[in-house]
C-alpha cells in the first residue's frame, strides 16, 4: 500500500481551519428566540476571517496527549468565542475605539454600540454553554470550563486588560552626560517596565494561550507532565505572540494585518519595541520559540504540528 506524504503545516492548518469554522458556523446558530440584529452581529464576529490559533492550539495539543481532534472541537469552538468577544469589547470606544478588525470593521462600527456590546456578551457566555453541554464525560466538562472561565476572567485575560488601561511606562531619568548612578537607574527602570509589560500580557493574552493547550490536554486525558510542559509551553509562546504583534504594529502592512498600526506608540503605550528595540524584541520571541520547541521533545513526534505552529507564530506578518 502507498504511503501518502506528510501533509505540508500550511495545508493541515488550512483544514484544522475549516474544520474549525464548520464546527464555529454550527455553535452559532440560533434559534428565533435570538432577536436576528443579535445573531447577525454574534456571527459577523465570531465567524469573521481571524487565524483560528487558539482553537489550532486545542487541536494539536489533545493530540500531542493522544486524544482525538474531533472530541477536543467543542472546546476549540468554545475558547474561539472567547477570543471573538475578547476582540469585539476591546474595539469598543471605551477600550480601544478601533474602527478596523480583520480587515473589516469592527463590530460596533458594523452595527451599533449595544449591539456589539451584547454580542460579546453572548459570545461569552456561549463559550461555556458549549463546554457544559458538548463535553462528556461531565467531570471533565466541568475542568474544562474552571480552566476556561479562570484564563478568560478576572485573574486571566480580563485582569490583564485592566492591567493594559493602568499601565504607565515609569520613565527613566534623561541622559545628558550618563553618571554611572544614572545609568544604574536607567538600567532599573527599563528591567521594571519589562516585568511589568510581561506580567500584563502573561495575563491578557498569554492566559488563553495557556488555557486553550490545557483544554486539549484535559480532554486528551493528559498527565500532569504533558499538563506541566503544556503550561510552560503556552507561556513561551503567548509571549513571543505578543512581541511580534507589537512588532507589527511598529512596522506591519495595515491591509495584511486587518487593524490599524501605530496605535500602540500613538497612545503612548509600554511595547516590547519600545522597550527594547525592534532587533532585540526579534531576537527575544526567536528565543522564546526556541526554548517553546525544546519542551516539545517530550511528546515525541506528536509534539510536531504544535513545533510547526510554534514557528508560524513568530514568522507571521498578520
Ligand atoms: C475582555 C475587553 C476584554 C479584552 C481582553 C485579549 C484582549 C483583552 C484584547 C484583545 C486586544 C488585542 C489586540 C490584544 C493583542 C493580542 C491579540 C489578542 C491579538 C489578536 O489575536 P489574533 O492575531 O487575532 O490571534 P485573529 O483575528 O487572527 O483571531
Amino acid at each position: 500500500m502507498a504511503v501518502s506524504p506528510p501533509m505540508a503545516f500550511t495545508e493541515q492548518a488550512k483544514m484544522l481551519h475549516d474544520q474549525i469554522d464548520e464546527a464555529l458556523q454550527a455553535e452559532l446558530s440560533f434559534s428565533r428566540a435570538c432577536p436576528s440584529p443579535l445573531s447577525d452581529a454574534i456571527r459577523y464576529a465570531g465567524l469573521g476571517p481571524g487565524k483560528r490559533l487558539r482553537p489550532i492550539l486545542v487541536l494539536l495539543a489533545a493530540e500531542a496527549c493522544g486524544g482525538i481532534r474531533e472530541d477536543a472541537m467543542p472546546a476549540a469552538v468554545a475558547v474561539e468565542c472567547i477570543h471573538a468577544y475578547s476582540l469585539v469589547h476591546d474595539d469598543l470606544p471605551a477600550m480601544d475605539d478601533d474602527d478596523l478588525r480583520r480587515g473589516r470593521l469592527t463590530c460596533h462600527r458594523k452595527f451599533d454600540e449595544p449591539t456589539a456590546i451584547l454580542a460579546g456578551d453572548a459570545l461569552l457566555t456561549r463559550a461555556f454553554e458549549i463546554l457544559a453541554t458538548r463535553i462528556q464525560p461531565a467531570e471533565i466538562a466541568i475542568q474544562c470550563i474552571t480552566l476556561l472561565a479562570r484564563a478568560a476572567g478576572a485573574e486571566g485575560m480580563v485582569g490583564g486588560q485592566m492591567q493594559d488601561l493602568m499601565s504607565t511606562a515609569i520613565s527613566p531619568p534623561k541622559m545628558g552626560s550618563r553618571s554611572g548612578t544614572q545609568a544604574v537607574a536607567v538600567d532599573m527602570a527599563v528591567a521594571e517596565n519589562e516585568r511589568n509589560l510581561e506580567a500584563m500580557h502573561r495575563s491578557k493574552t498569554g492566559a488563553l494561550f495557556v488555557a486553550s493547550l490545557q483544554l486539549g490536554g484535559t480532554i486528551a486525558g493528559a498527565t500532569e507532565s504533558d499538563q506541566g510542559v503544556l503550561r510552560t509551553f503556552g507561556e513561551k509562546i503567548g509571549l513571543a505572540f505578543q512581541i511580534v504583534d507589537d512588532l507589527l504594529d511598529v512596522a506591519g502592512n495595515e491591509q495584511q494585518i486587518g487593524k490599524r498600526v501605530g496605535k500602540d506608540d500613538a497612545l503612548g503605550k509600554l511595547t516590547f519595541p519600545g522597550l527594547l528595540g525592534t532587533e532585540q524584541s526579534k531576537q527575544r520571541a526567536k528565543e522564546m520559540i526556541f526554548d517553546a520547541c525544546g519542551l516539545l521533545e517530550h511528546f515525541g513526534q506528536r509534539g510536531t504540528p504544535l513545533r510547526e505552529l510554534a514557528n508560524y507564530i513568530v514568522e507571521r506578518d498578520s
